[in-house]
């Protein structure tokens, strides 16, 4: 799966709290492969001259969970995603079947 989505940090590894300043929303071209979750500029994340961004911004999804972030209410069609590693942030899709779309995607990949 793959599409543009918008993502916010709120928790770093080990539920550390992400820095004032780095908990902003950025937009993002997001592709689930091999159980891991890239987050690229653009959808030409793979290719050889962009490739170094790949390592900065994949989410291992492996033992993650994906929830409709009901109690988040600033914006619309919103999931929060945690991960093994203690890590947790909110990504915005662009309708309520996206948001399904994600959600079972990342929970029963
Ligand atoms: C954050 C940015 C986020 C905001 C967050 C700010 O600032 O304004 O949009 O989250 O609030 O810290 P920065 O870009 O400097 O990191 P919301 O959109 O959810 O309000 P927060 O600290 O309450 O998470």
């Amino acid at each position: 799966k793959k599409g543009y989505v918008m993502r916010k940090c709120c928790y770093d590894a080990n539920a550390k709290k992400t820095p004032f300043g780095r908990r902003g929303w950025k937009m993002y071209y997001c592709t689930l492969r091999d159980l891991v979750l890239y987050l690229h500029k653009d959808e030409h994340g793979f290719r050889r001259s962009q490739l170094s961004d790949n390592l900065h911004n994949a989410i291992r999804i492996h033992h993650a969970l994906a929830t409709k972030a009901t109690d988040y209410t600033k914006k619309q069609h919103v999931f929060r995603l945690q991960t093994a590693d203690q890590a947790e942030y909110l990504f915005q899709t662009s309708d309520s079947k996206e948001l399904c779309s994600w959600v079972d995607t990342v929970n029963f990949v």
